[in-house]
């Protein structure tokens, strides 16, 4: 037999059942788990359904990072809950302001070789520290703290063989970018990336984290670097060399697909509006005006990152036509920057310091101007997420986003001058008070769980039935994110533990009318074209359309998560058995799908259009486990009637 991939060790050493054959389903134990709170209170509150005491992971952490904005009181209610419920149910809590979920699991929780599931979809930053990590729907993150597998397909192994090093003012996130430019939002579906080869050892852990995180926006299942003497010194600096476990691939590792980047090669990129791999080199559009430029994100806001923005912007002022962010990604990245006087020189520079959270990632502030031009260190640049419809947002490097900020035009860094020499301290500054530990188990009893009236009922479900008859309410293109099908940002994301009230907006940027035409025809259908979902891990984008009838979407293709999320919600997902199909289809046809209950079973199903009088063959290939999660009308009811 030949040797194996890290991923193939780890996954080997947790499988609890299943074939570690590609495409076979495999069940994961799961170390460890996180959540943050716009996707938190839907899975605590999935979780406490469940009826477990406590949570049966080594780790839970629950993070309020996403909405600390606190418009009204449905968000502070919402922390509240999570709060009391992480103390009752034995999670560590980590406290708004501490710092972006992925950015504090890497420095004071993750730790090589073990699993962890996040609802997240950039949860796979821990790859950079060795971790099998995956972002997944709020109720397979609930399942898992109550001790339940996480099942996924097992992926294809691709490695990126990295020679060479970066040359000054080409970063990680120019690595990301050169791997979106390559293989397109697509082209990591169905995978796990590993990166290897002599070039990771001229990489820290915050870049490599970097690398990790943006794997999602390629489709990854997740991403993972070997856990070696670089992973050891970043634990120790975050004293926490005990945790350091080395991890490497074996010699004669297999892998389906080998893909090489020279990374003395590469040149500043930046992806352009609207999608992370419409990538070009930034000299090829240097001059671009640009209004706003936002650093932070959990792609970009490690300290690595930022005393480099400090060092940029050291003695200079922004262009004052430009609007500039610096949100650090956590609380010890801010102390540090405090502490050496580097937030000093960020701020003489005239940049506006934000909270150490998402913030304008996911739209919570710092919107664009009308049609504005913003450069963004983050990981997606989908149309409106900034929160301003028309604006045009690129993404970038740090770096590169100094250089706009500085200049008021998209410039390449490399005109700067010389790039000062950055060292990560040899220790962290360690300050865990805004970690806050679960009550004992003799405590936890009295533990009284704090809900606000903003937590509406979860939506009701409806068992499979063997023939579903529903109108086409909305036909989509390609690459339809979640970001489309339910949208974030300040005015909505208070509300994500009431699902009547987001149903308003749902699909709002593809079609305003959808939520009312949904709602009047009581059952419907939804097409879309290649790689649907993609993006966030919103379980959201199914529990809406669940609450507004939609009982099976048809695409091309599906990305993973949000397949899953379907599942879940007992919306059946079909794929068209020839994609030409998708032409034939149009918006309002009348459509049955016809003995369900067979294909479920067979993985061929067939669609009647009785508008048109085609008929449509589909696929939907179920394991026997999502097959009883679709009859029972979603995994809660699945797992309620003690399915596992
Ligand atoms: C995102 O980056 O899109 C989010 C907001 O972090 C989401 C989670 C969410 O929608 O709550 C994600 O990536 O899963
Ligand atoms: Fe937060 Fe943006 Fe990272 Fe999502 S991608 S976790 S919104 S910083």
């Amino acid at each position: 037999m030949s040797g194996l991939t890290i991923a193939q060790k780890i996954i080997r050493s947790h499988l609890v059942s299943g074939d570690m054959a590609p495409g076979s389903e495999v069940a994961l134990r799961i170390d460890q788990t996180l959540t943050q709170d716009a996707t938190g209170t839907m899975a605590y509150l999935e979780f406490e359904s469940m009826g477990i005491p406590r949570v049966r992971t080594e780790r839970s952490v629950a993070y309020i990072d996403h909405n600390t904005l606190q418009s009204g009181f449905e968000n502070a209610d919402d922390h509240r809950y999570i709060q009391s419920v992480a103390k009752k149910h034995g999670l560590y809590f980590s406290r708004p302001g501490n710092g972006i979920c992925h950015q504090v699991h890497l420095e004071r929780f993750g730790i090589p070789g073990k699993t962890l599931i996040g609802s997240d979809s950039h949860t796979p930053t821990g790859g950079g520290i060795g971790m099998l990590a995956f972002g997944a729907g709020g109720l397979d993150v609930a399942v898992a703290m109550g001790g339940g597998a996480y099942y996924i397909t097992m992926p294809k192994m691709v490695k990126v063989n990295l020679t060479g090093k970066l040359s000054p003012f080409v970063t990680a996130k120019d690595v990301s970018l050169e791997l979106l430019r390559r293989i397109s939002v697509k082209g990591g579906v169905g995978s796990i990336i590993e990166w290897g080869g002599p070039g990771v050892a001229t990489l820290s852990v915050p870049e490599r984290a970097t690398i990790t995180n943006m794997g999602t926006e390629v489709g990854a299942t997740t991403s993972i670097f070997p856990s070696d003497e670089i992973t050891r010194a970043f634990l120790a600096a975050q004293g926490r060399e005990g945790d350091y476990v080395p991890l490497a691939s074996d010699a004669d590792a297999v892998y389906d697909t080998v893909i090489d980047i020279d990374l003395s090669a590469l040149e500043p990129l930046i992806a352009c509006p609207h999608s992370p791999d419409n990538v070009v080199t930034v000299s090829s559009i240097a001059g671009t005006k640009v209004d706003q430029v936002c650093i932070g994100s959990c792609t970009n806001s490690s300290l690595m990152d930022l005393l480099k923005v400090a060092a940029l912007l050291k003695g200079r002022t922004i262009a004052p036509s430009v609007s500039v962010s610096v949100s650090p990604g956590s609380k010890q990245v801010l102390a540090m920057l405090s502490d050496c006087g580097a937030l000093s020189d960020i701020l003489a520079s005239g940049a506006r310091l934000l909270e150490c959270a998402c913030g304008p990632c996911i739209g919570m502030g710092f919107s664009p101007n009308s049609g504005g031009v913003s450069l963004r260190t983050f990981n997606r640049n989908f149309e409106g997420r900034s929160g301003t419809a028309d604006a045009k947002v690129y993404l970038v490097s740090p770096e590169t986003a100094v250089a706009a900020a500085l200049t008021g035009a998209i410039t390449d860094p490399r005109t700067l001058g010389e790039m000062p020499a950055i060292t990560l301290p040899e220790r962290f500054k360690i300050d865990d008070s805004a970690i806050l530990p679960p009550a004992s188990e003799a405590e936890a009893e009295s533990v009284e769980i704090l809900r606000g009236p903003n937590i509406k009922e979860f939506p009701k479900s409806r068992p499979l039935t063997d023939t579903v008859e529903a109108p086409l309410v909305l036909k989509v293109g390609d690459n339809i994110t979640t970001d489309h099908i339910m949208p974030a940002g300040s005015k909505i994301l208070p509300y994500r533990s009431n699902i009547p009230y987001l149903s308003q907006f749902c699909f709002g940027v593809c079609d305003k009318t959808f939520p009312e035409r949904a709602k009047a025809a009581g059952s419907s259908i939804v097409v879309g074209g290649s790689n649907y979902g993609q993006g966030s891990s919103r379980e959201h984008a199914a529990l809406v359309p669940l609450y507004l009838g939609v009982r099976c979407v048809i695409a091309k293709s599906f990305a993973r998560i949000h397949a899953a999320n379907l599942v879940n919600a007992g919306i059946l997902p079909l794929t068209f058995a020839n994609a030409d199909d998708y032409d034939k289809l149009r918006q309002d046809d009348k459509l049955k799908l016809v003995n369900v209950f067979k294909g479920l079973q067979s993985g061929q199903f067939t669609l009647l259009d009785e508008t048109t009088g085609d008929t449509i063959p589909l696929t939907g290939h179920f394991t026997d486990r999502q097959q009883a999660i679709l009859r029972a009308g979603g995994l809660l009811d699945y797992t309620r009637e003690g399915g596992k």
